[in-house]
């Protein structure tokens, strides 16, 4: 049987970036696959953070997986800190990974950047080997993630190559799972910036417990372009573009199909609003 394994950090509250590129997704294969998801909470420690709000944000995110339908009688939820073997394979991958691969991880140089001139951890750089850890420890085959996450499940693969061909056959490789719609979901205020809990952009984050109107507001607001056109091209017009790929990852639709009904950008934000808020109402009411 198929094992999928994948985690979320309990870093902030959850979105629509994180729920359309990655938990919805989950919440189908826990009935394909034997499947364990994790709150990752070692993984928020590599930025600032306070421990006594990291705990109940933990319990938070549970909750969060619980409503966005995991169901534990289905499949596995767990907290990564309770369980002592992530860290402990995580260190013999860090001795498998090179410094040079993991400062290639964009994620690293964005993170930094973002915290340039205040204090960045050594486990910010290291994460992607406690991630691997995390994923290998479960023989695992299948990592559905969103877009982001590619180079790291590429970092993860070369590693357990690397480690089966120095100490033999140890470890499954395993296989990214990324959704042709909702992978990257932007920030509607910043729209080549992409959707996440760790930045502050209230307005350009739409949150699943985020009540419909407020939801409208955010959407009737985002930021789209002055040629007035509605087309899919992610490079010229990044603002229409994540308006089609929310509408198309809450619809089922194709983003192409749904670009041909549009001529003006207000119907689209309204359709947009609206097919979100009934993709998110199961999981908002139940939380
Ligand atoms: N914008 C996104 N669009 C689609 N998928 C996304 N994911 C995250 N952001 C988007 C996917 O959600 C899962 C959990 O990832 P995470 O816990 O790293 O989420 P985050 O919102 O990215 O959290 P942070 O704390 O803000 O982390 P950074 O700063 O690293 O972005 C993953 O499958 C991820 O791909």
């Amino acid at each position: 049987m198929t094992v999928v394994f994948s985690g979320i950090q309990p870093s902030g509250e959850t979105h629509i970036g994180n729920y359309l590129g990655a938990i919805r997704h989950w919440a189908v294969d826990q009935h394909e696959h034997t499947s364990y998801y994790c709150v990752v909470d070692l993984h928020s420690l590599t930025t600032p953070h306070d421990p006594a709000e990291l705990r109940s944000k933990s319990l938070a995110m549970a909750t969060m997986l619980v409503a966005c339908g995991l169901d534990p009688d289905v499949c596995t939820i767990f907290v990564q800190s309770h369980v002592a073997e992530h860290t402990r394979l995580a260190w013999l991958l860090e001795c498998t990974a090179s410094i040079g691969e993991l400062q290639r991880m964009t994620q690293f140089k964005d993170k930094s950047a973002r915290t340039s001139g205040e204090f960045i951890s050594a486990g910010l750089l290291t994460y992607p080997t406690l991630m691997t850890a995390d994923i290998v420890l479960y023989d695992t085959d299948r990592v559905p993630v969103g877009e982001d996450q590619r180079q790291h499940i590429e970092l993860a693969r070369d590693v357990a190559i690397r480690f089966n061909s120095r100490y033999g056959e140890t470890f499954v490789v395993p296989q990214g799972a990324i959704p042709k719609t909702g992978a990257r979901v932007m920030d509607l205020q910043e729209p080549t910036n992409k959707m996440s809990k760790s930045v502050d952009s209230p307005q350009g984050t739409v949150m699943v417990l985020d009540p419909p109107d407020v939801i409208e507001r955010k959407l009737s607001r985002a930021v789209t372009d002055s040629d007035g056109e509605v087309r899919f091209d992610v490079a010229a017009k990044p603002g229409v573009s994540n308006l089609l790929s929310i509408l198309a990852a809450s619809t089922g639709e194709s983003v192409e199909a749904l670009a041909g009904r549009y001529t003006q950008y207000g119907p689209l934000k309204k359709d947009t609003a609206a097919a979100l808020i009934e993709a998110l109402r199961p999981a908002r009411e139940r939380y």
